[in-house]
């Protein structure tokens, strides 16, 4: 019989969000007829625009001639591709080489933690996406769960609540190798200010620690005043990767598409490049991203299809308002939602998961339990800006007969 690897067995429950599908599912069991609004996870589900859908149509076609064939191609994505990235999403603050195309952002957050190893020590947003900590937690990082905290022993929990505007005391927070920080944050859609960034650099600097930065959702910023990447911040690129993806701006969270930006200028505390091992491990252990997908990309960054991007980001961002709107009338504090897809509704002295299920019980809506993504979270639930109109409609409706 072959070992189970002891770090699954150390996660503490299932991933999040198949936990929720199986209670949504046993719930459906229970009551075949109800029509479920899933509000839940944060998947898009408006069809790709036409420019950005003709980039893809484009590359399956030539794909079926001798001149348009292509098979493996550089593990580091299209020199166009990347080079578009870091003109239009960064202004040129990064260089082309410095992109790493990938099959999306979960994707690369896992291969971060395997070149990171499991000797690291890392600290994490409470509340925040639930693959930092999962993650680590599978590629060996030590400590085991303390039942009482609701935490790993070894990580350090950032926490981000109304309390502190959801930006953490740093100065109460001891040395960690990683800090993961994702803004527009997921779940509460907070985002960093730039005097907020500035100060997490700087803390970063000191203590030569490296962030890993998450803005999956940066296309959602609406106001101009909030940075959109980490390397707005001055010194930014000798402490921090960004991780990054077009899933929920172009709705590619089928298709598949992310990218990693490793700045020249980072290092391991032996001098090398954090740039040359990342290159080892996508060429190691990735293949490439789907060359269709990655026509769709750079679709998706010329004007049309920017464009096109964000009607499809105001059409989401309207049902966040929508969905805001409704919770307020009823008297729930309520977060996020502004620059980001997510509302993050507060009920103090409730569970979570007590809130979720009475949610789908009394108005067949699905949303996610705050406590999922950390013990800070709990007393909140999530709801995803994510969801046709007329769901968005339907849901007021019955969240208004709650
Ligand atoms: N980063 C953050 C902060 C996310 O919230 C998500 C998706 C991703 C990365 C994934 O990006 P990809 O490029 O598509 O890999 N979060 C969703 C979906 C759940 C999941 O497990 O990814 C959510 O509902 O939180």
């Amino acid at each position: 019989m072959v070992k189970r690897n002891k770090n699954l067995a150390r996660l503490v429950a299932g991933y999040l969000f198949p936990e929720i599908n199986r209670r949504k599912k046993e719930f459906l069991k229970k009551n075949p007829d109800a029509k479920i609004i899933s509000l839940g996870i944060g998947n898009t589900t408006e069809p790709i625009s036409s420019y950005i859908l003709n980039g893809l149509h484009g590359k399956v076609a030539r794909l079926g001639t001798i001149e348009g064939y292509s098979g493996y191609g550089d593990e580091q994505g299209i020199t166009e591709l990347r080079e578009k990235i870091a003109e239009k999403l960064y202004k040129g603050l990064v260089k082309g080489d410095e992109v790493f195309v990938s099959d999306g952002a979960k994707c690369d957050i896992g291969r971060l933690q395997t070149m990171f190893g499991n000797e690291v020590t890392i600290a994490v947003q409470d509340p925040s996406y639930p693959v930092y900590v999962d993650g680590s937690v599978i590629s060996g990082v030590t400590g085991d769960f303390d039942e009482a905290r609701g935490q790993f022993a070894d990580i350090a929990y950032m926490r981000c609540c109304p309390e502190n505007n959801f930006f953490p005391d740093l100065k109460a927070l001891p040395r960690t190798d990683l800090i993961y920080f994702c803004s527009p944050n997921n779940p509460t859609g907070a985002v960093a200010t730039r005097e907020q960034l500035k100060e997490l650099v700087e803390f970063a600097r000191k203590n030569h620690s490296i962030i890993i930065f998450d803005s999956a959702y940066s296309e959602y910023i609406a106001d101009p005043s909030l940075p959109k990447s980490i390397y707005e911040i001055e010194g930014a690129r000798e402490v921090a990767i960004e991780v990054s993806s077009f899933s929920k701006p172009v709705g590619f969270t089928g298709v598949r598409l992310g990218w990693t930006v490793v700045p020249d200028q980072l290092k391991f505390d032996d001098g090398t490049p954090v740039r040359n091992d990342w290159n080892r491990v996508m060429t190691t252990i990735f293949n490439g991203a789907s060359n269709i997908s990655q026509y769709g990309g750079m679709a998706a960054l010329e004007e049309e299809g920017l464009a096109e991007m964000r009607d499809k980001i105001s059409f989401y961002m309207e049902n966040a308002r929508i969905i805001k709107e409704a919770l307020k009338n009823k008297g729930v504090k309520i977060y996020g939602g502004d620059n980001a897809p997510y509302v993050w509704a507060q009920f103090p002295g409730r569970k979570s998961w007590d809130v979720f299920t009475e949610i789908l019980e009394k108005c067949q809506i699905v949303t996610t339990p705050g406590s999922g993504f950390g013990p800070a979270g709990e007393g909140f639930v999530r709801f995803s800006a994510f969801g046709h109109r007329e769901d968005f409609v339907e849901a007021v409706r019955r969240l208004e007969a709650w």
